[in-house]
């Protein structure tokens, strides 16, 4: 099997999630350091435009957002599953903290005290160019404030720790699934904020529940740099992807495609693979030749290029 590349840095809580799914089902994997901010010419190689982070990369196919990638290392390696049986709305509970918990948990965290705590050591500079990076990937966002923030993950908090107070280990029962390494990755940021972590102590099945959730690690990263993972996409073939009749467009058409919430910039490419759960896009990049760029559906939208 061809080696899974994921594309990452250290501070990024979506990069977490993955990292932690790693650790759960004990898998080896390239990794390649990404820019916190951009430029991040040699991601936009890959994708086309797209640059959040993180990004998984298997030879000449990247895949994009990490609901997506999850289900690629599922693929690659289905146990222990992200999707255990008896837990059906656990993609639906991931999806609401990936998008909900998640900004909610993210102005929460970098009020003052907690950006203190995140970015200590660094230049100020540093903390204003990211500050600049940051605002327009989110302007089309309405971002809550600090007292929104704090009430809503007050209750959030709340209801999660009611959910394991009958003892279970995980949040849909005896299993850990896709749902757990969700809210992980939203607490596991909330824990890096110093003082503004305290309102998590109440919450001791929480921080018990959290603890294990880290405890599972990252697997086996083996470092790559970032020339070598496209030397691999420029060598590679694409895996074939079929376009499914029936759901509003066609094999071969020119299309871009961009996510709905933030960090919407398009990817331009000729749509080759479509069904209720993925976009693929195949385009040509100078260095990293022809690679097909993987989505989900959900949370995607599709135009047709006007010729
Ligand atoms: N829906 C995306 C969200 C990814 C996301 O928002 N990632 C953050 C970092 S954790 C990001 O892209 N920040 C800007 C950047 O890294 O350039 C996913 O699940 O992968």
């Amino acid at each position: 099997m061809q080696p899974l590349i994921l594309h990452h840095y250290d501070g990024s809580p979506f990069s977490e999630k993955l990292r932690l799914i790693f650790g759960f089902k004990g898998l080896a994997w390239l990794s390649v350091k990404i820019p916190v901010i951009m430029p991040k010419p040699d991601v936009i190689a890959l994708t086309g435009g797209y640059r959040k982070t993180p990004i998984a990369q298997v030879g000449a196919d990247v895949y994009c957002d990490t609901a997506l990638i999850a289900r690629l290392i599922e693929q690659r390696a289905p146990t222990p599953s992200l999707f255990p049986h008896g837990a059906p709305l656990a993609p639906v509970l991931a999806q609401w903290a990936d998008s909900t918990l998640f900004w909610t948990v993210i102005p929460y965290t970098m009020q003052p005290a907690g950006v203190a705590q995140v970015f200590k050591g660094v230049p100020p500079e540093v903390l204003k160019a990211f500050a600049a990076d940051r605002a327009p990937f989110t302007a089309t966002m309405r971002r809550q404030t600090v007292p929104d923030a704090t009430a809503a993950l007050t209750g959030y908090l709340a209801d999660l720790e009611a959910q394991l107070a009958d003892g279970r280990p995980y949040f849909l029962g005896t299993a850990a699934s896709i749902a757990d390494f969700s809210i992980a990755h939203c607490l596991w940021y909330v824990r890096r904020g110093g003082p503004v972590a305290d309102i998590l102590q109440p919450h001791a099945r929480l921080a018990a529940w959290t603890d294990r959730m880290l405890a599972m690690g990252h697997g086996t990263p083996q470092p790559l740099s970032s020339a070598d993972a496209l030397a691999m996409a420029a060598a590679g073939t694409p895996v074939a992807t079929a376009v499914q009749e029936g759901l509003g467009f066609e094999a071969g058409q020119a299309v871009t495609l961009c996510a709905t919430d933030y960090g919407t910039d398009p990817v331009a490419g000729v749509l080759v693979g479509l069904s209720h759960h993925e976009a693929v896009l195949r385009r040509t990049d100078e260095r990293a030749g022809t690679v097909h760029v993987h989505f989900p559906r959900a949370g995607y939208q599709i135009r047709q290029e006007q010729t």
